[in-house]
């Protein structure tokens, strides 16, 4: 679990984060489709692209990219009490979606990348150290859901 002042930063982040929520969800889509090209095998609908141009411009892509950071801004926002909204999110990426936690791994790592490169001044280390515990804490719990759906993950 993260402390009050742990918490606090990650908010923080997060709230200049949705200034341009969109934006950089897209970019993380692609930033793990391109470092990661297994995971582009798990999206039917973004599957057949093969540029990062092309995913660039897909505005599909960015919708995508919206509901993904729409939905972590609601679990972060929960601070740890998240197991209501978690439930749907783990039931759908393990059995419908199939995406194992090492996917979720990767998802994390650039998502802690792209704040970094966007926001070099307010996320410093406290802040990006915090912004893991708690991507941790959200893949822990994603895995354990995931076994009780009987998804090993
Ligand atoms: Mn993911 C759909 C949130 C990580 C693959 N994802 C969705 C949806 C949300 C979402 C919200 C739409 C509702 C639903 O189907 O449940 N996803 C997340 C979040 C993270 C995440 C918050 C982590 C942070 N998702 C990942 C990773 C992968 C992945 C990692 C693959 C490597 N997700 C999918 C796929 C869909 C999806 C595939 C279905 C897309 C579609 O066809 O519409």
């Amino acid at each position: 679990q993260l402390s009050d002042q742990e918490w606090k930063h990650v908010l923080d982040i997060w709230a200049k984060v949705e200034s341009k929520l969109p934006e950089h969800g897209h970019e993380v889509i692609i930033r793990l489709l391109q470092e990661h090209p297994e995971t582009q095998e798990r999206f039917e609908k973004f599957k057949h692209m093969k540029t990062a141009d092309e995913m660039k411009s897909s505005e599909e892509m960015k919708k995508h990219g919206t509901n993904v950071f729409a939905a972590l801004g609601n679990i972060l926002k929960q601070k740890g009490n998240h197991a209501e909204v978690l439930k749907p999110l783990a039931e759908s990426h393990a059995l419908k979606h199939k995406i194992p936690v090492k996917y979720l791994e990767f998802i994390s790592e650039i998502i802690v990348k792209v704040i970094a490169e966007k926001y070099p001044v307010d996320f410093g280390a406290d802040s990006q150290a915090a912004m893991r515990k708690a991507l941790e804490l959200f893949r822990n719990d994603m895995a354990s859901k995931y076994k009780e759906f009987g998804y090993q993950g």
